[in-house]
């Protein structure tokens, strides 16, 4: 998507084209309340509304000084991001705010109510962990024992195409490392705050209602 650029950082593209490629937030594909009771309507539009567009706004940002960078999918520039011909700090930026972006545009995805059990997912899971109980136990206790804030993630392996559960900080996106995201839960308290306090187990029990895909 494109929108018309008229502030004063102009760039070459820009004045040619007059309109900048930005990262936009993707329009939730249900209601706010649909997950409820289990994550509550006011959170989940804060979440949205304001959280991830804040990620969007400072990667949009970050990326003023780049055209070439710009229109770049937001997967292509994590994947990319150490090759870049950028300074450490801006690298910075647009690892944890594209990041968040990416996570964010991914986690609406994974709880939509009208999600259908993924079968092939579910049998490779219990072949990997012995059974979905387990699975939820040890996804469960990795995310409850996340230090700070961050996700856990049910991951593929890029070098043995294995599933594994792995605890990433902040807004690191698994496919910056070579792995192929299945789905994940974000234990940022912004997440949880609001219904649940600081029971993060809580949160994290709940979860298992709203997941359709196992
Ligand atoms: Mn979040």
């Amino acid at each position: 998507m494109t929108e018309a650029n008229t502030s004063s950082i102009m760039t070459i593209t820009g004045l040619i084209n007059n309109k900048i490629m930005k990262h936009t937030l993707p329009p939730l594909p249900y209601a706010y309340n649909a997950l409820e009771p289990y994550i509550d309507a006011q959170t989940m539009e804060l979440h949205h509304t304001k959280h991830h567009q804040a990620y969007i706004d400072k990667l949009n940002a970050a990326l003023e000084k780049y055209p070439d960078l710009q229109g770049r999918p937001v997967d292509e520039l994590l994947r990319n991001l150490n090759e870049m011909q950028i300074n450490d700090a801006d690298r910075e930026l647009i690892r944890n705010h594209g990041g968040g972006h990416f996570n964010h545009s991914l986690f609406w995805k994974y709880l939509d109510p009208a999600n259908q059990k993924d079968e092939l997912l579910v049998k490779e899971i219990i072949s990997v962990f012995g059974s979905i109980e387990d699975f939820k136990k040890q996804f469960g206790e990795s995310a409850t024992k996340l230090f700070g804030s961050g996700w856990t993630w049910l991951v593929r392996n890029g070098a043995n195409s294995k599933l594994e559960i792995v605890n990433l900080p902040r807004q690191d996106a698994p496919i910056m490392s070579g792995l192929e995201p299945i789905f994940g839960l974000d234990v940022w308290e912004h997440a949880y705050y609001l219904k649940y306090q600081n029971k993060r187990a809580d949160y994290i029990a709940a979860w298992w209602n709203v997941l359709k895909l196992i």
